[in-house]
């Protein structure tokens, strides 16, 4: 460890239980990546786009004095050339793992319906039902596994297809859909944009930063609307679409007295079983055997998102939190599945009695236990993983630095369910939403998202724009590590609109009952963005199509290449969207205008990065604003509303609902 790391009083992370451990961490000369970061800079040719290695001749370094207009890489390749051909395997590499992950829930669910595991079932038939309607599958009268199978198939499809369009497509509005087959946009397979996206970045292919940057789009979308999109509906079907639930968030969720196990990465299906078997009697029994009071599972980035949605699993936090969870000392059995795992943590892990379990044969660390999951046995699984844990309690002998203070959250806000909320079974709609905002009780819609980053003080900038943006009336919509970072601060209750919402978001608030910042889920949950807009539009009173609606989308700490890939399909679906931190396209003035004001003419959208926090907020409600205009609706004016129909509060929805027999489920 470097010495001025120990020396040196920093903040690491806003959030005063990961502060706590860290600081301690310190103390014992245990790494983290806080510390890593301070001492790893980033390359600055690199990290602003202008490095080429896409072929041996280099790395080509395009710097220097007018380095846009006069220097070339060996081949000749522009600045522009370069940058944005960075910046399309970026997005391309994000869409990749978002349409991997998508792949093995079809998978599961074609398992499922083949017959061949016994473990998973089809937990929501009426999501199936929904999504075999839009993919022209016909259900009625027909078994469960039958619509399922063709459900698989024809969502597989979307893979491997070479010629026609991604399914989904189809469930934008008509208007958003004109602009991407003007445009070229519209993406044929998954697999196939990936793959051409590969092949036009590298040496020798396409030069023009426009069209390579349009392929991004395109590859782009094939996440939005076809990795990400299936991955969500898919893990509705399997393990139920996500309605309110009460959780907890933050590093004091670990038990002293009870076997702790972590589920830590973005697939739920073995976290799915983890959390069916630490109830059954026989675990529990062998737990008290060896002296542990219960079993306690907490969850880690998106499966930490995933299993909060549906079973109300507490978090233990976004990626930043990987090493200081391991410093509690606490964790018996901390396993992975996919994406964002640190292979820091087996280091870490090595200072306690921690056992690392990886499970995907995509992602093995030296120095971790593999136990590789199998969707066939995942019961099976899921117990020799727990017994694991159980069977290390009785190691854990070195001392962590341990907090207990934890936040309540209400999570589990799923587009079914937001329409719901919005009238109860009998008039579920997204009017009084539209009408909200065509009042300016609501100034506009925030989707708040992406990673937290340890080259800031870890969740604070989302801390800061999520109380900002509520004090001006803007409804949160949250996902990923940014829903970690707000549960973990105590934002996600209901409380929080009373005591610091504006007054027109505080009152809609209290008049449906819900928090100011809604949880939507895991990362390929953005998506639930994607249709919620997309029924605002069909609503009608704001704009007909994505583009052009009050809203923005920031990722303020953002790490991945997953978050650009979000961040390209929202542009191209007409959201303008802010990155924080240094531009990785800075080098290049030409592909920083095309992301921003060729896209915004061409799709009402953008991808703009903006180190500065103020400035971001600024430029989100700039862009709020500016559309309320476009849109000729009410000026926003703190307090002052205009006349829209009344809210229906709870009573009246129950008092519909009283006389009305249900024969459909909640949404
Ligand atoms: Ni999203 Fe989820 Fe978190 Fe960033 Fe990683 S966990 S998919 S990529 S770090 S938000």
């Amino acid at each position: 460890m470097d010495k001025d790391i120990k020396t040196e009083k920093r903040v690491r992370s806003a959030s005063a239980p990961a502060e706590f451990i860290l600081d301690w961490g310190v103390t014992q000369n245990i790494e983290s990546c806080f510390d890593r970061a301070q001492r790893m800079k980033p390359c600055p040719i690199g990290h602003v786009g202008a490095c080429c290695k896409m072929c041996h001749m280099g790395p080509c370094r395009l710097v220097g004095k007018n380095a846009e207009e006069s220097v070339k890489g060996i081949c000749g390749a522009s600045l522009a050339t370069v940058t944005a051909r960075n910046i399309v395997r970026f997005a391309s590499a994000g869409t990749a793992c978002h349409g991997d992950h998508g792949r093995d829930m079809v998978f599961t669910l074609l398992a499922v319906a083949n017959g061949e595991t016994k473990d998973f079932k089809i937990k929501d038939v009426r999501k199936l039902y929904k999504i075999a309607g839009i993919l022209d599958i016909e259900f009625e009268g027909r078994p469960v596994n039958d619509v399922a199978k063709d459900v698989a198939v024809k969502l597989l499809e979307d893979f491997g297809r070479q010629r026609g369009e991604v399914n989904f497509i189809k469930r934008a509005p008509k208007k958003t859909q004109e602009r991407w087959r003007k445009w070229g946009i519209i993406p044929r397979g998954i697999d196939r944009e990936n793959s051409e996206s590969l092949d036009r970045t590298t040496m020798g292919m396409d030069a023009d930063p426009d069209s390579l940057l349009l392929q991004g789009l395109r590859n782009a979308l094939a996440n939005g609307w076809g990795g990400s999109m299936i991955s969500t509906e898919v893990t509705d079907i399997l393990f139920g679409t996500p309605m309110p639930v009460k959780a907890e968030a933050s590093l004091g969720i670990f038990k002293e007295e009870e076997v702790n196990i972590v589920v830590h990465g973005h697939e739920p299906s073995l976290a799915e079983m983890i959390v069916d078997v630490i109830s059954e009697p026989d675990l529990m029994a062998y737990a008290k055997s060896k002296g542990a009071k219960g079993i306690n599972l907490g969850g880690m980035c998106c499966t930490a998102n995933e299993v909060l949605m549906r079973h109300g699993i507490p978090t233990a936090g976004g990626f930043t939190n990987q090493e200081p969870a391991i410093m509690t000392g606490l964790i018996d059995a901390f396993t992975v599945d996919v994406q964002c795992i640190m292979p820091a943590i087996v280091e870490v892990a090595k200072k306690f009695h921690t056992k690392i379990i990886t499970t995907s044969e995509k992602v093995k660390i030296p120095g971790a236990l593999h136990i590789q999951f199998d969707e066939h046995r995942a019961k099976e699984i899921a117990r020799e993983v727990v017994k694991i844990a159980i069977d290390n309690y009785s190691n854990r002998t070195k001392k962590g630095s341990h907090v207990t203070e934890k936040f309540p959250l209400i999570g589990g806000f799923s587009h079914e369910y937001i329409e719901y909320m919005q009238g109860g079974r009998w008039r579920a709609s997204f009017r009084p939403l539209n009408d909200a905002i065509m009042a300016g009780r609501i100034r506009g819609v925030v989707g708040l998202a992406g990673c937290d980053n340890p080259r800031f003080p870890s969740t604070g900038i989302h801390k800061y724009l999520a109380t900002e943006l509520i004090k001006n009336d803007v409804l949160i919509v949250s996902t990923g590590c940014s829903s970690a970072a707000c549960g973990g601060s105590g934002y996600l209750t209901p409380e929080m609109a009373l005591e610091n919402a504006g007054p027109g978001l505080r009152e809609v608030c209290e008049a449906i009952g819900i928090p100011p910042i809604l949880h939507l889920g895991a990362c390929v949950d953005n998506t639930r963005i994607l249709t919620i807009a997309s029924a605002m539009a069909a609503e009608g009173g704001l704009s007909d199509e994505i583009g052009g609606m009050p809203a923005v989308g920031i990722a303020p700490e953002w790490i991945t290449e997953k978050a650009i890939s979000i961040g390209f399909y929202f542009a191209a679906s007409g959201v303008p969207v802010i990155f924080g931190g240094e531009s990785p396209v800075g080098a290049s003035k030409e592909v920083t205008r095309i992301m921003t004001e060729v896209w915004f003419e061409r799709f009402k959208g953008a991808l703009h990065f903006e180190p500065d926090p103020e400035k971001i907020l600024a430029l989100a409600l700039d862009y709020i604003d500016k559309a309320r205009e476009a849109l000729k609706l009410k000026k926003y004016e703190p307090g002052k509303f205009g006349t829209e129909k009344v809210l229906m509060d709870m009573a009246a929805r129950r008092e519909i609902e009283k006389a009305a027999k249900p024969h459909i489920g909640i949404y």
